[in-house]
């Protein structure tokens, strides 16, 4: 029986996966590194802002201290949080505030389980921060995924045990944390095709079947 829907947030609920990959471009540029990718990225996703960074600094000889390598993530995310301004309700994804509102209505619990730290102000800005029973982000996790904390600390929060909880995630380090934390995994999106996935789907929009698939 499925008694809550834990959602990731960059690339499932709202668009903000482009964000990251313009402003981590741009640092790459400026490090002089040309070619990062959108396959570079996509080993990026759902993972903190210093493994991301790494993902980076793979592609360069240059060596870094850890003073740096802070001064590097701080660059990038300033670029990332200026990108964010303009950010509004239109950045999220297809048929994903009807979805929540789906489940709602039919007492499941919603939370959001995300890597970024910049959660908070993501969810004020696209209008979805009262649309869920909890939060568990990047500020209250000392481990990144696929490492299952933040997903076990939303359900912890919701007081809904992990074998209750759906994770719907869009990367491969999100889906393993998910199985880790014993919680269902639906893939979306870039991870549409992990085999971890119990389920798999293009986008949120058109998961109703599967919510009642898992017991409802
Ligand atoms: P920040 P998610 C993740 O969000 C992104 O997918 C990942 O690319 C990023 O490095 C991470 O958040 C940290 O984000 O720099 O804003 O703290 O997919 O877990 O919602
Ligand atoms: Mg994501």
């Amino acid at each position: 029986m499925i008694k809550a829907v834990i959602f990731d947030l960059d690339g499932v609920l709202v668009t903000t996966d482009e964000l990251h990959f313009s402003a981590w471009k741009r640092l790459a540029e400026e490090l002089g590194i040309i070619g990062f990718t959108k396959a570079d990225n996509a080993r990026q996703r759902g993972v903190s802002r210093m493994a991301s960074l790494e993902v980076v600094l793979e592609k360069t000889d240059r060596k870094f201290s850890d003073e740096e390598k802070n001064e590097l993530a701080e660059k990038k995310n300033d670029m990332y949080v200026k990108s964010l301004k303009s950010l509004n309700k239109s950045a999220v994804l297809d048929g994903v505030v009807d979805f929540i509102a789906y489940l709602r209505n039919n007492g499941i619990k919603t939370a959001v389980g995300s890597a970024s730290k910049n959660t908070p102000v993501i969810l004020e800005k696209t209008d979805l921060a009262d649309k869920f029973d909890a939060v568990s982000c990047g500020l209250n996790t000392q481990k990144s995924k696929p490492d299952p904390e933040v997903f076990l600390i939303a359900a912890d929060k919701l007081g809904i045990a992990p074998s209750e909880c759906v994770v719907i995630e869009d990367s491969d380090a999100g889906i393993e944390a998910a199985k880790a934390g014993g919680m269902y995994a639906i893939a979306v999106g870039e991870a549409e095709h992990n085999k971890m996935a119990d389920i798999s789907a293009a986008s949120v929009d058109g998961l109703y079947k599967t919510i009642e698939m898992f017991g409802r």
